[in-house]
């Protein structure tokens, strides 16, 4: 069983007594990939894929090493398949580019949720702005779940890809992407999905859901920041264009008859041109093994737990208004307003209590907007190391807050 009291105490930054519950913006980080990173630079530093000598081989087989480990954690047919990018928002705009770019004709359609981060709508609309193709935006049901049969009816046999997250950062919306990925199969189109709230926190099989493209952030899974994933099946990658061109990317560079020709590498390297986050992908690693050892179902089910005591904890608090679906249906995400005041107030007198959370747009301005929501949300996000007593400090802080609000209102009134 997952003891988050135990795993407290491999995290530095927690014992400095911050309540942290901005995890869907970035996780904290454990001793164990701290030290990782540490090592790295203090005994095995040079630059991999160059040299000769033995701190290079070293490294080389350590950032090899690092996407073994990632491609048997989200059960990866091959390694090669396991392309290190900086973050989530790269691993879309090299599908976007690479893929999009050559792909996308004009008519054509692209199929996203109006839960999309910023990062998951913006590269396919600048994309299709590009080639005349036309982005159609999927909504949610009353229950904030996504509405499939809507998907059902945007689909046709002009979508080419259907880009959809596998949990919304904001309302922690869990969508069935193994469903979308079949629906969008069935009329010839891709489907990506973005695992930037997905892969940290509950277990996820590319098998399985038989999606095209998975993409993710190292720094939101208790690894470095600079450090992201974009997982491809082989054939599609194999078929596409490199985002990117520099070194490491090629095979070969010739000079025949006073011109240039260059063919690309084998995977993953054809998409990883210039040197790598190389100690990043090395505390990447050491962070999904953390994870593996704690389990990841185990993970997902202390989140289930938090998330569900949050919602009865937060809705008992007078003037508090709570957003989202059902704990099952949603990871540990608990967006919320206090009436009567704007969200960037309210985080601010959380602050001022020592908890730390999200306000505002949360980079997904069109689904405040489709919600009506037109000031934000706050956000309260939770992690592996979160406890019940800080979903109480929460609790009781909201309550002097809205009691406070609550207050004013009526003198403002009277
Ligand atoms: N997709 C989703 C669903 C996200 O939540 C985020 C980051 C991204 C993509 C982009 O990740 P990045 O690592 O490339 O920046 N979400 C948030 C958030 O909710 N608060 O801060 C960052």
């Amino acid at each position: 069983m997952l003891d988050p009291y135990e795993i407290r105490k491999d995290f530095p930054i927690l014992s400095a007594g911050v309540v942290y519950l901005d995890n869907a913006a970035t996780s904290q980080k454990p001793r164990q990939v701290i030290e990782a990173v540490a090592r790295f630079y203090e005994s095995m530093n040079a630059n991999i894929h160059r040299g000769i000598h033995r701190l290079s081989r070293e490294a080389t087989e350590a950032y090899e090493g690092a996407h073994e480990v990632v491609a048997r954690f989200i059960n990866a047919r091959s390694w090669r398949e396991v392309v290190f990018v900086r973050n989530a928002t790269e691993a879309i705009n090299l599908v976007a580019y690479s893929w999009g770019l050559r792909n996308l004709r004009e008519g054509d359609e692209v199929v996203i949720t109006v839960m999309e981060h910023h990062s998951n709508m913006v590269p396919w609309l600048a994309v299709s702005r590009m080639k005349g193709a036309r982005v159609k935006v999927v909504g949610l049901k009353g229950d904030y779940t996504l509405d499939y049969e809507e998907l059902e009816r945007a689909l046709s046999g002009r979508t080419r890809i259907v880009a959809v997250t596998q949990a919304s950062n904001v309302l922690g919306t869990i969508v069935d992407v193994r469903r979308v990925a079949k629906l969008a199969h069935e009329v010839g189109a891709l489907c990506l999905v973005d695992g930037a709230q997905s892969v940290p926190h509950m277990p996820v099989d590319v098998r399985a859901l038989e999606c095209d493209f998975l993409a993710f952030s190292g720094h939101k899974m208790l690894g470095p920041t600079g450090i992201g994933v974009l997982w491809g099946r082989e054939e599609l990658l194999e078929g596409m264009e490199p985002f990117l061109y520099g070194g490491d990317m090629i095979r070969e560079v010739k000079y025949k008859g006073g011109a240039i020709e260059a063919s690309w590498n084998e995977l993953p390297w054809k998409f990883e041109a210039g040197t790598p986050n190389i100690a990043g992908g090395v505390g990447l690693a050491e962070a999904v093994k953390y994870l593996q050892r704690v389990g990841m179902e185990e993970v997902r089910r202390h989140e289930e737990e938090l998330a569900k005591y949050a919602l009865k904890r937060l809705s008992e608090v007078e003037g508090v208004e709570l957003y989202g679906p059902k704990p099952e249906l949603r990871c540990g995400i608990v967006p919320f307003n206090v009436k009567g005041l704007d969200p960037h107030t309210v985080a601010a007198l959380l602050d001022q209590r020592g908890i730390a959370v999200r306000s505002g747009f949360h980079c997904a301005q069109p689904l405040h907007e489709y919600l009506g929501l037109t000031e934000g949300t706050v956000r309260a996000s939770f992690y592996l190391y979160n406890v019940k007593e800080e979903v109480d400090t929460l609790a009781e802080a909201l309550e002097e807050i809205a009691a406070v609000a609550a207050q004013a209102a009526g003198q403002r009134a009277s």
